[in-house]
């Protein structure tokens, strides 16, 4: 949870090279004040770290609730080594805000086990559009950076992991 002891924008630890690494980054356009925010502090944070302009595509989807098969579209027809999903869903008087918060969140959490392939969280979930706002460059920092610092950080992760074991070649799709 981002609280006034936790900046968003602020990492545990220093960011390995993103130089040779290549993402997706899929955005919601429901609360597009905040998730165009989201995007700009992600690819901030992709281009510190060295990633070329070129290695990182954008793609929009309608709401958080699309963010799902917009993660799987990347897996199954790019060549990106991780996903970037970014959405703010506001809590409002139904229970909408349940079923896509459970949604999104069951969905790329199967998709990247299934994949094999880091998909970072870049939702927010709050209850009214200041606390979106303080959490999308606002006082709290951005959740954008730190979705895109956990991509970069899960794919080198899996690099170093796969590079140990040089008997297996890295198998995207590991759940048939
Ligand atoms: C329908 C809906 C509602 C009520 N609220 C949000 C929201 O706060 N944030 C968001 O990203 N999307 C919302 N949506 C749209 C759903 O995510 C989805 O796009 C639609 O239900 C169509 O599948």
């Amino acid at each position: 949870m981002a609280t006034a002891n936790h900046n968003l924008s602020q990492f545990y630890s220093e960011l390995p090279s993103a130089a040779e690494m290549r993402f997706g980054i899929v955005v919601a356009e429901w609360n597009p004040e905040v998730t165009e925010a989201l995007l700009e502090g992600a690819i901030r944070t992709l281009r510190a770290a060295g990633c070329p302009e070129k290695h990182i595509q954008v793609k929009h989807v309608p709401g958080t609730f699309e963010l799902t098969l917009g993660a799987q579209f990347f897996a199954e027809y790019t060549e990106v080594d991780a996903v970037i999903a970014l959405g703010c869903v506001i809590q409002g008087e139904t229970r909408h805000f349940d079923f896509i918060c459970q949604g999104v969140t069951q969905g790329i959490t199967e998709v990247q086990l299934h994949w094999n392939m880091p998909i970072a969280f870049g939702v927010l979930t709050v209850e009214n559009q200041q606390q979106a706002l303080d959490r999308a460059g606002g006082r709290h920092g951005n959740k954008g950076d730190e979705a895109a610092a956990a991509a970069i950080q899960m794919v080198h992760l899996q690099l170093e992991m796969d590079a140990a074991a040089p008997d297996r070649e890295l198998d995207r799709r590991s759940v048939n």
